[in-house]
């Protein structure tokens, strides 16, 4: 596995960005390395939310509206659920539940996530490889003031994280390996490219796991990260605010003090322009460009930035 592209990746915006980077660059050239430590087991199965948002919206499959889950679906499954009293606050879709029922039996096998996800890709038509950062489990825990530590699920979703943050951590991530070829495939890649996912508990987590941070700063020079806040607001989600209560400035500059030890290059959108000195104030080169994701063209247009970002450096 030697592809020129690696992408460290989240959900919705790695998954938008991926969309317009697998039509500016050959996909089977490229390589996108997803967090997981936003899996859950709901009903005794196991979700890779990040992953699945992934895969399906690069299949084009989507659900559109919402971002993950996929288009057109039923949720009887959930409605039977209810009868019984069951967990119906995380909605698991009629044909959603496939992926989890094939990723659980598949483990229960024996099979590692690499392996399973790599399986559930190619079931999608997808050219790019798309890996888990680990097969270990990573799990990122929420220190909230009212109840002390809760899941991410239970933050994200359950609480809809309006709900005040103390402290954020990756259980498991001390011993956690990363994915095979991932530190081979960082250490070759032409351009590693940093989603704009959420920096805290999307990207924060694929850096945790042992090697990678490491493995991402000696290649600093050629990592480019997009910023996923603009004007100082999350596009989706609850970065910005996530950023505030853990201290950091929520604006494409706190973006860039977070990044500048594994990034060269920071994109920021437009709106922003006027900060583009004080990233590089902060330590990176500052590119400006439109970087709101609505619709595919808008999606190739930044990927083609994002490419073009190692060979001009700073441009505005
Ligand atoms: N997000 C929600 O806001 N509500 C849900 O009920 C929900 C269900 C769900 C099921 C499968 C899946 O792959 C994702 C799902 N998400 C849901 C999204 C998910 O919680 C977040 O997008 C990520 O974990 C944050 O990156």
């Amino acid at each position: 596995m030697t592809p020129s592209v690696v992408t460290l990746a989240g959900g919705v915006g790695a998954a938008k960005l991926l969309t317009g980077l697998i039509r500016a660059h050959p996909p089977d050239d490229q390589l996108a390395v997803v967090n997981t430590a936003d899996d859950a087991v709901l009903h005794g199965l196991h979700v890779s939310p990040d992953l699945d948002t992934v895969v399906y919206t690069l299949a084009n499959a989507v659900n559109p509206d919402a971002g993950w889950g996929l288009a057109g679906e039923t949720w009887q499954a959930m409605d039977a659920l209810d009868r019984y009293g069951g967990i119906t606050w995380f909605r698991l879709g009629d044909r959603d539940l496939a992926t989890h029922l094939y990723r659980t039996h598949r483990l229960g096998q024996g099979a590692d996530m690499a392996t399973i996800t790599a399986e559930i890709a190619a079931a999608w038509g997808l050219e790019l490889a798309v890996v888990p950062v680990t097969n270990d489990r990573i799990e990122t825990r929420v220190t909230t003031i009212d109840e002390g530590e809760i899941g991410f699920q239970d933050y994200f979703v359950r609480r809809r994280h309006d709900v005040a943050v103390t402290a954020v951590r990756v259980a498991g991530s001390e011993s956690a390996k990363p994915a095979p070829g991932l530190i081979e495939a960082l250490a070759t890649a032409k351009q590693i490219v940093i989603a704009p996912s959420n920096p805290i508990v999307s990207i924060g987590p694929v850096l945790e796991v042992p090697g990678v941070r490491e493995a991402v700063a000696a290649r600093r020079d050629a990592v480019v990260a997009v910023s996923p806040i603009v004007g100082g607001v999350a596009l989706k989600g609850p970065a910005d605010r996530l950023m505030r209560e853990l201290g950091h400035e929520s604006s494409a500059v706190g973006v860039a003090r977070l990044y500048r030890d594994v990034a060269a290059t920071l994109v920021i959108d437009e709106t922003d322009a006027h900060l583009a000195d004080s990233v590089e104030s902060a330590g990176m080169a500052c590119v400006v460009a439109p970087t709101i994701m609505d619709g595919v063209e808008s999606s190739i247009a930044l990927a083609q930035v994002v490419l073009g970002c190692t060979t001009h450096k700073a441009h505005r």
